[in-house]
């Protein structure tokens, strides 16, 4: 694989200060050079400039219903075009996060260059919330709505199109948190999903194989989307919003060595890492093996 890493650092996505300084953290705990044994072709092409001030627009504005709108909108447009750019030179875009709201520049991006993009989301939470629904204002609960067409129009139309994917091709894995509106969007959209209950009970080996049967048929390429508090807390506790009851580290990675040996991930992010949170560098070492494991051959 010829790879491209892009970090980036966005955390006005949500509300915990930290997520910005995770690709740097990821960097200098060796990311780079432990991918540059594996593959002979690694690019680290940086992180991306965002604003990093707090936006908030007056109270009687309706786009004040979405925290830090404008500078959040305006860094995945910036993600979304440099996404694009890795995709068109052949090569294989590792993002990191940055809170999850940059998954809606990191499908804008790559959607652009398929014409059935299929997206593997791992999370606790379903991310499918518009200003409508949710409870938070955090744009880091609205990516999978955004980019399956439903929300504030700027955050629909980054890259200048809009319905980057299609429900029928979404994989929810680990989700155990789910807003009321989220249940909703999830049931009218019909998005496939499996809790982390369903992993638990049928395994993590027959959860990967279902959804790359999903998928695979369908779909000319898949995005991973992976946020780290899909994670049990023990096993990743720097992140934001942690919940109870997640996936070990050993079965992620397990999970991760399969989508490898099937060979169909064709981009990935992995998000939601807060250093200043973490404990003993616990979320950061997490990533590393998860995307070591993801990009072996
Ligand atoms: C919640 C939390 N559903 C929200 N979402 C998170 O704010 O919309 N996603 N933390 O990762
Ligand atoms: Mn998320
Ligand atoms: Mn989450
Ligand atoms: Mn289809």
């Amino acid at each position: 694989k010829k790879i491209t890493v892009v970090g980036a650092p966005m955390w006005l996505g949500q509300s915990v200060f930290g997520t910005q300084l995770a690709p740097a953290v990821i960097r200098s705990a060796g990311l780079i050079q432990s991918l540059q044994l594996r593959h002979t072709d690694v690019i680290d092409s940086g992180d991306l400039e965002f604003k990093s001030e707090e936006n908030y627009c007056s109270v009687d504005d309706i786009r004040c219903k979405i925290k830090n709108l404008n500078p959040v909108w305006e860094g995945v447009e910036l993600l979304a075009s440099r996404v694009s750019e890795i995709v068109a030179e052949g090569r294989f875009p590792l993002i990191l996060g940055g809170d999850h709201s940059i998954a809606i520049g990191s499908l804008a991006g790559v959607a652009k260059h398929y014409r059935n993009l299929g997206v593997i989301w791992y999370d606790a939470h379903a991310d499918s919330n518009t200003m409508a629904t949710s409870p938070s204002g955090n744009v880091q609960g609205m990516p999978l709505a955004a980019s399956l067409g439903a929300g504030q129009s700027e955050l629909v139309k980054v890259g200048g199109y809009r319905n980057k994917i299609k429900a029928e091709h979404v994989v929810l894995i680990g989700v155990r948190d789910i807003d009321a509106g989220e249940q909703e969007f999830i049931e009218r959209n019909q998005i496939k999903q499996f809790t982390s209950e369903d992993v638990f009970r049928i395994g993590i080996h027959n959860v990967i194989e279902e959804a790359v049967s999903y998928l695979a048929t369908q779909c000319d390429g898949i995005h991973l989307s992976f946020d780290l508090d899909v994670l049990d807390p023990s096993d990743a506790p720097g992140v934001g919003t942690p919940v109870a009851g997640g996936i070990s580290l050993k079965e992620n990675i397990e999970a991760m060595n399969l989508l490898a040996k099937h060979n169909i991930i064709t981009s990935a992010e992995f998000v939601e890492v807060n250093p200043l949170v973490d404990r003993d560098g616990k979320t950061v070492k997490a990533a590393i093996a998860l995307i070591e494991a993801l990009l072996t051959n």
